[in-house]
């Protein structure tokens, strides 16, 4: 069985100092660049929004931060403006060694649409690709780290399982936000579809 590095949004603003910093993200990088040379096959996801995205509490007036409202697909939390398409904020964190990368899927691109999985849009019927491109080239065991655990590594793995792939989530490659409980009820919901956990 082939298998794939999916490095989740390693990028400026989820580190510290950036728009949604994600508590230590940045000590998740020389532990990927560790584990990157170890596999011969890497995709990166970037979070990539209009400046403008209905995930951003910016664009709903009177909403702040780390509220929810109801979107058109269902329930969605309303985040600082982060990951603007462009922007330092949105590039990867300049340490992480991304030249063996040889597919970058970018997402959360659609305004009216968020995306934390790298694989299903929020709608959950938009395919990003990713599925696709690793399915032609045989790869069908994943392993999946970056940020932020409980949100886009955590749907992306779920997504991918869906999906059919053979899939772990490297803990210590991995850092997470932790809003109201989120951390906990994503490795519940990881164990009970099937996504092995593991250290790296
Ligand atoms: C993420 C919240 C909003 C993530 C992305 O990468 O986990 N979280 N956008
Ligand atoms: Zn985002």
């Amino acid at each position: 069985m082939r298998s794939c590095l999916i490095v989740v949004d390693v990028q400026n603003d989820f580190c510290p100092g950036g728009a949604l910093a994600v508590p230590k993200g940045d000590e998740v990088v020389p532990i990927i660049n560790r584990l990157a040379a170890r596999f011969d096959e890497v995709v990166l996801t970037q979070d990539w929004h209009p400046r403008d995205h209905a995930s951003f509490a910016s664009s709903h007036p009177g909403k702040k931060p780390f509220e929810t409202i109801d979107l058109a697909y269902g329930k969605q939390v309303l985040w600082p403006d982060h990951c603007v398409q462009g922007t330092a904020g949105a590039a990867f964190h300049d340490k992480l060694q991304v030249e063996k990368a040889k597919l970058i899927i970018r997402k959360g691109f659609h305004r009216e649409v968020d995306s934390y999985s790298g694989i299903l849009e929020a709608d959950r019927s938009t395919t990003t690709g990713l599925a696709g491109y690793l399915k032609e080239k045989g790869l069908r065991e994943l392993f999946v780290c970056g940020l932020a655990t409980d949100f886009c590594v955590a749907w992306t793995a779920l997504d991918a399982r869906a999906t059919g792939f053979e899939v772990a989530v490297i803990e210590d490659a991995c850092r997470a936000i932790d809003l109201e409980g989120s951390l906990e009820r994503a490795w519940r919901e990881m164990a009970a579809a099937g996504v092995k956990r593991i250290q790296s």
